[in-house]
């Protein structure tokens, strides 16, 4: 087949899942072409199969809010037709989905179906301002395929949204090769110094993430078990969670690596994963982290658990809990008779299990199947 496949290309999660599907399709045989604002941050420049097309936003003096929807849609009307593709895959809705459906009535009557993927903020935050409900509403309707990375997001866009097109789920998936367990050696005594717990938090630092949480959680942690604390990743709120540690008397205990491609080196160093956001529909950071065999810890809510069952593969709290709550539960996960080793253990076996790449790229190729039987030639 050949896809057009248009994602954004920040450290956000929904880019990344768009340019690993990217490449596992280009993998398999398919034409892909990537349309995007800039080079993905995670995206190989030579993976066979695979380009990218980037779209040029232009500026002039009238425009206070630069029009990336009108250039998108021209690039990818360009994109189509210059590589006569078969169907474009949208991830995010917002405004990825309407560009599409644009394009796709720019190009009538030549059939071109539209797969839109929802990846959690496009609905739970940016589709709930008034200004975009309605429009996102209409392009879920639209797509001829929808997916969504959890059962929580399906059913929280039907809610909010009060939309009927059936959403399947398909959840999001891992490189069991490249995410694995060996930690390398400098890493790990670089950061541990001996054989204190290494605490990891990645994100982009937005408020849903509630990064502070980790801060507080840590202290916590630190004061009666001497530990390491570690915060990848930048975004608005870094500077509270940098102010939190030094007003908490940790901040000589925390380490601010910034923006990091290569969380994949860095993440099996660590014992504990910290993602205690105020929802996450899936959280494909705390995926990686199992994978890595680092027992993650979340809110009990959302679509984290999921992909996290409490107790088994790691730890989930109630969706209240204050930062010396959540710090408490993990105080007595590394107090118990084996310590972590049970946890990692089977967090890394649920990544094998139920999300290798593999199985869950195959569900995408069914999807696009079903979607061009929806859109016949004319
Ligand atoms: O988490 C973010 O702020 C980024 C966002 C995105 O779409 O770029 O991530 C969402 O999509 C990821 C990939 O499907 C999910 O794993 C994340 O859970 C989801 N984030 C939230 O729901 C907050």
């Amino acid at each position: 087949m050949k896809i057009g496949l248009v994602c954004y290309p920040t450290f956000g999660g929904s880019g990344v899942v768009a340019t690993e599907l990217a490449q596992a399709l280009a993998g398999q045989g398919h034409e892909v072409h990537l349309v995007s604002y800039a080079p993905p941050a995670r995206m190989d420049p030579f993976v066979q199969g695979l380009s990218l097309h980037e779209v040029q936003v232009s500026s002039y003096p009238l425009f206070k809010y630069p029009p990336y929807d009108v250039a998108l849609s021209s690039r990818l009307t360009e994109v189509v037709e210059q590589a006569d593709l078969d169907l474009i895959h949208v991830h995010y809705a917002i405004p990825h989905a309407v560009a599409a459906l644009l394009v796709k009535n720019i190009l009538a009557p030549r059939p071109l179906p539209v797969v839109t993927t929802l990846h959690g903020t496009d609905i739970t935050v940016v589709a709930q301002e008034p200004s975009y409900t309605r429009v996102t509403g209409y392009a879920i309707e639209q797509s001829d395929v929808v997916t969504a990375v959890s059962g929580w997001l399906a059913r929280e866009t039907e809610t909010v949204l009060g939309t009927t097109r059936p959403i399947e789920v398909i959840p999001n998936f891992i490189d069991l090769a490249r995410f694995q367990p060996e930690a390398d050696p400098n890493v790990r005594a670089c950061l541990s110094e001996g054989s204190r717990p290494v605490l990891m938090h990645v994100s982009n630092f937005r408020p849903v993430k509630q990064s502070h949480l980790v801060v507080d959680a840590f202290a916590h942690v630190h004061a009666t078990r001497p530990s390491l604390l570690v915060m990848i990743g930048d975004g608005p709120e870094r500077r509270r969670c940098e102010e939190r540690a030094r007003e908490l008397g940790v901040a000589d205990h925390v380490r601010f690596l910034g923006s990091k491609a290569d969380v994949d080196n860095l993440l099996p160093a660590a014992d504990l994963f910290l993602l205690p956001s105020r929802f996450e529909s899936f959280g494909l950071a705390a995926l990686e982290a199992m994978a890595c065999g680092v027992v993650p810890v979340g809110l009990a809510g959302g679509g984290l658990p999921e992909v996290v069952e409490d107790g088994v593969d790691g730890l989930l709290v109630a969706p209240d809990a204050d930062g010396p709550a959540i710090g408490a539960r993990i105080l007595e996960a590394l107090s118990g008779e084996d310590g972590l080793t049970p946890l990692a253990t089977a967090a890394r076996a649920t990544a094998e299990t139920r999300f290798a790449r593999d199985r869950i790229v195959e569900r995408y190729e069914a999807a696009y199947l079903t979607a061009l039987e929806r859109t016949p030639a004319t």
